[in-house]
């Protein structure tokens, strides 16, 4: 019976797994959220963007900018220079909902700001990424010649897979 709920769980665990490489979401200045007086750079400093992963062909990352108070502040996206000084060209499309997610969908730097009063200028409501080329499987080790393609380096894609299958033919045989 113990046996049974254990692979129950494998098999729940398993089901689940694949919901997590839709991409990672980035909540920006965690708890505190898009905010004033947060250190944003330090936020990303360390943080890995991608766009996708090596899973699902076009899960990105996203960033997910959210504010406690909805109306308080917003999100525009702008250039390095629109960075430097603050301030976005006219007709940029400010994201106001207070919780706005944002797929990072090409590589390179990326920049926004919250175009509210002076909180970019006075009160660093600023964030600039680097977002990563898709990451590819780790290419073999040429001194390892003997290790070969099954074991290790299975996709956690089809981990999840057949971990599923385990879990369904077990609860099927118990
Ligand atoms: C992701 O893939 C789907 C199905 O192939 C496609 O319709 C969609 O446009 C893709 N999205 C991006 C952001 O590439
Ligand atoms: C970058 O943004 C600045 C200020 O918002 C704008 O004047 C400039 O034209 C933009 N540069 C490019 C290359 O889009
Ligand atoms: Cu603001």
């Amino acid at each position: 019976m113990a046996s049974s709920i254990i692979f129950v769980t494998l098999a729940l665990v398993a089901a689940f797994v694949p919901a997590s490489v839709m991409g990672t979401d980035f909540m920006v200045g965690d708890d505190k959220g898009w905010t004033l007086d947060f250190d944003f750079q330090t936020w990303a400093e360390g943080k890995q963007f991608y766009v996708g992963d090596n899973l699902e062909a076009n899960a990105s990352s996203l960033l997910q900018f959210s504010s406690i108070r909805g109306g308080a502040h917003n999100v525009l996206k702008v250039n390095g220079t629109g960075f430097q000084q603050c301030a976005a060209p006219a007709g940029t499309v400010a994201l106001t909902t207070g919780n706005d997610v944002i797929p990072l969908l090409t590589p390179g730097r990326k920049w926004y700001i919250c175009g509210v009063a002076k909180h970019c200028a006075a009160r660093n409501m600023k964030l600039a990424i680097t977002v990563l080329p898709k990451t590819v499987s780790p290419a073999p080790a040429p001194t390892t010649p003997e290790v070969s393609a099954a074991g290790g380096t299975v996709a956690p894609g089809y981990y999840a897979l057949i971990m599923a299958i385990v879990g369904v033919v077990a609860i099927v045989i118990v």
